[in-house]
């Protein structure tokens, strides 16, 4: 079985910083496709991540390529109340094309704060995901990634 996960979020909000800081690369700056394996309870799973550039000219073609997919990591930027704003129409299409666990993630790297920490769970928990805000990348990402698969997991097993 092979998991599929994209990015999705505002335009500059993260979403290929974060997947560089994941892949622990550097490198990308257009379309990232990368294969990542990851054990849950001792069986190993083997999931794609998907980062697409060429697919933000046009915000609203993004969640074109969430048909079917298992997770979804929707960044915004907490500096920006807008990207934060535009995840209200994104959970809503990534919900209206798939069956995927969402994880919400505030990407925090500049001082000015235009999202409250409160808000985000609130709005995280009406959706049934769960938030993350993203100080620390390279410590985080792969532990927020990690979770985000055990909980893909376990929603399959619940699911048989
Ligand atoms: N230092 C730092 N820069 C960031 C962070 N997130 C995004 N950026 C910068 O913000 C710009 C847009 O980020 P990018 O990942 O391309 O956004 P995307 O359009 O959502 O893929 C880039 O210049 C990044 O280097 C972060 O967490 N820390
Ligand atoms: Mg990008």
């Amino acid at each position: 079985m092979t998991l599929r996960i994209v990015t999705v979020g505002s335009r500059k909000s993260g979403k290929t910083f974060l997947t560089n800081k994941l892949l622990g690369s550097n490198n990308f700056q257009t379309d990232i496709m990368k294969t990542i394996n990851q054990y849950v309870n001792g069986i190993e799973y083997k999931t794609i991540i998907q980062d697409l550039h060429r697919t933000e000219r046009f915000e609203g073609l993004q969640t074109n390529h969430c048909r079917g997919v298992d997770g979804v990591l929707l960044v915004f930027n907490v500096s920006d109340q807008q990207s934060f704003k535009s995840c209200s129409q994104f959970i809503k299409d990534i919900k209206d094309k798939s069956n995927a666990v969402i994880t919400l993630i505030g990407n925090k790297w500049e001082d000015i704060r235009e999202v409250n920490a409160d808000e985000a769970v609130e709005f995280a928990q009406m959706h049934n995901a769960t938030y993350y805000e993203i100080e620390r990348p390279e410590a985080q990402m792969k532990e927020i990634y990690e979770k985000l698969v055990q909980s893909i997991v376990q929603k399959k097993n619940n699911a048989e």
